[in-house]
């Protein structure tokens, strides 16, 4: 088994030199980028937020940590490729207005990226009619959505409803996700699919387009 506890330590303290060499070395020695995404880096940005809800470390410490967290990621995606495959489709995902936590909306766009899905990627802090013209510009098979704030969940609805006024709500379907959502919500506002994590989106974006 792999030791993730100098990874571990370079994320929290935001040393991305070490954190990027702990992550090249764990590649090399054969760790899967899976492993390393889930019990090295995920693991670790859970216990940043555990250390900043009980006031040990504040929001400079747990930006620097998201930044080195995110260089590692990119060290794995290549390792996510299923190879050149056709599209299988097409996914407009953003971040909802108000909300600019994007580490784990990135993470979904890699995995389905990964796995033949073309992303649209519209960043953070997207405001309703912003995703109901790109649904029109773009004509994506999924529209997807995070959201990590109790608070920002709400803007999930409203792009619902702006998408149901603007007459393209049933051109889409819709998928959501991020720590405080849950498939009760998504049930609730009429969206067609909740994924807990991003290996799970991916399952359920094909689930959602009837492809294996
Ligand atoms: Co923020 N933050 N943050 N933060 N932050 C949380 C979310 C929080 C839980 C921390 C805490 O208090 N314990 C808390 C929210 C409380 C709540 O509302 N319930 C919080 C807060 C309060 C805040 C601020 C308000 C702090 C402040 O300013 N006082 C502020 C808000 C800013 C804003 O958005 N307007 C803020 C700011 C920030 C930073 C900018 C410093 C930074 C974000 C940097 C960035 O993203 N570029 C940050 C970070 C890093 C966190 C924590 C520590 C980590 C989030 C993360 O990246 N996790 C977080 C605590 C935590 O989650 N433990 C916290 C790793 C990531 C892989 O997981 O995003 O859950 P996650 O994504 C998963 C799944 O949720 C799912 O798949 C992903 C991969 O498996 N998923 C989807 C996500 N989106 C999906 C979409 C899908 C499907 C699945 O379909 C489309």
């Amino acid at each position: 088994m792999s030791d993730f506890k100098p990874l571990s330590e370079a994320i929290s303290k935001g040393d991305v030199n070490a954190a990027v060499a702990e992550t090249h070395r764990a590649l090399e020695a054969g760790t899967s980028a899976q492993d390393i995404l889930d019990k090295g880096l995920i693991a670790t940005m859970n216990q940043v937020g555990d250390r900043f809800s009980s006031g040990q470390i504040f929001v400079p410490q747990m930006l620097r940590s998201a930044r080195t967290m995110q260089e590692c990621v990119k060290l794995l995606k290549p390792h996510f490729r299923e190879g050149d495959v056709v599209s299988k489709g097409k996914v407009l995902i953003g971040t909802v207005k108000g909300d600019l936590h994007d580490i784990g909306k990135n993470l979904v766009s890699m995995m389905m990226e990964g796995a033949g899905f073309t992303i649209i990627d519209l960043g953070v802090d997207v405001p309703p009619e912003h995703f109901v013209e790109k649904v029109k510009e773009v004509d994506p098979d999924i529209l997807g959505m995070s959201a990590l704030l109790s608070t920002t969940m709400p803007a999930m609805a409203d792009t619902v409803d702006a998408l149901q006024k603007a007459r393209v709500r049933n051109k889409v379907k819709i998928m959501i996700g991020g720590a405080p959502v849950t498939d009760k919500y998504a049930q609730k506002i009429g969206a067609d699919s909740y994924a807990s994590d991003a290996g799970s989106a991916v399952t359920r974006a094909k689930e959602l387009l009837g492809i294996s």
